[in-house]
């Protein structure tokens, strides 16, 4: 049965949309195939003070949360947020991710803002570039001090995959030549063996085709690329 703050909760929700309320959320984030990056969940808990939540998270296809060496999914609290709470996640049978968060102590979280735990995510080498997909946070669950239960509706996120400048239509980066996702001295020197031995011409294209090498997209592969990989690993070192 629902408490009257709990209809309070929802009535203060549809009147205000998501902005100002209570609750967790995720920003829509870009990854490129192949790449694995850490994204923040967001608490927002201005209304209220909470001791445990958990949520479902899913992930549009291609991109899953990353495991470590010892095949655990990864995801960290924040410890600037937390009073010792534990973080614990799985994958459900449907491909969503269950996220629960509590403290042994029944301890507040830390803070009104910001982010309360962060997830690596991956995308696999062959995820299809595509923009505006859809990941969801759905089943929010927020326990107050007086462990009544806040529940929250669904959100969505969206996530790009490959789009970035820099990157070629399939999600790989100009220049890197060995498609190890960093631009190195090796990528200068296969191009400059390219360009002296016309051998390894196969090495330039990206899995689909795309000229890796032709740094400034003129369709060839000359010094003026080597310079350019040499000024782009000067920039970022
Ligand atoms: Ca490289
Ligand atoms: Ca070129």
């Amino acid at each position: 049965m629902k408490t009257a703050r709990q209809l309070m909760t929802v009535a203060w929700l549809a009147f205000s949309g998501h902005a100002m309320a209570d609750g967790l959320a995720i920003a829509d984030f870009s990854i490129q195939p192949g790449e694995t990056k850490t994204i923040a969940v967001e608490l927002n808990n201005t209304g209220n003070e909470y001791i445990a939540f958990e949520f479902y998270m899913s992930l549009p296809e291609g991109v899953s949360i990353a495991k470590n060496e010892s095949s655990k999914l990864m995801a960290e609290l924040n410890s600037g947020r937390i009073n010792g709470h534990k973080l614990k996640v799985r994958q459900m049978a449907d491909g969503s991710y269950y996220f629960f968060c509590y403290s042994e102590s029944n301890a507040n979280i830390t803070g009104t803002s910001g982010e309360i735990l962060s997830v690596t995510v991956t995308a696999t080498e062959t995820a299809e570039p595509a923009t505006g997909l859809t990941g969801i946070l759905s089943g929010q669950v927020m326990s107050d001090t007086d462990r009544e239960e806040w529940n929250f509706e669904d959100l969505t996120f969206h996530v790009d995959i490959g789009s970035r400048e820099g990157y070629c239509p399939h999600g790989y980066l100009t220049g890197d030549v060995n498609m190890d996702r960093n631009i190195t001295i090796s990528d200068i020197t296969e191009i400059v063996k390219i360009i002296r031995t016309g051998e390894g011409t196969e090495q330039v294209l990206c899995p689909k085709g795309c000229l890796l090498a032709d740094v400034n997209s003129d369709g060839e592969i000359t010094n003026t690329d080597v310079t350019m990989l040499v000024k782009m690993i000067l920039d970022n070192p």
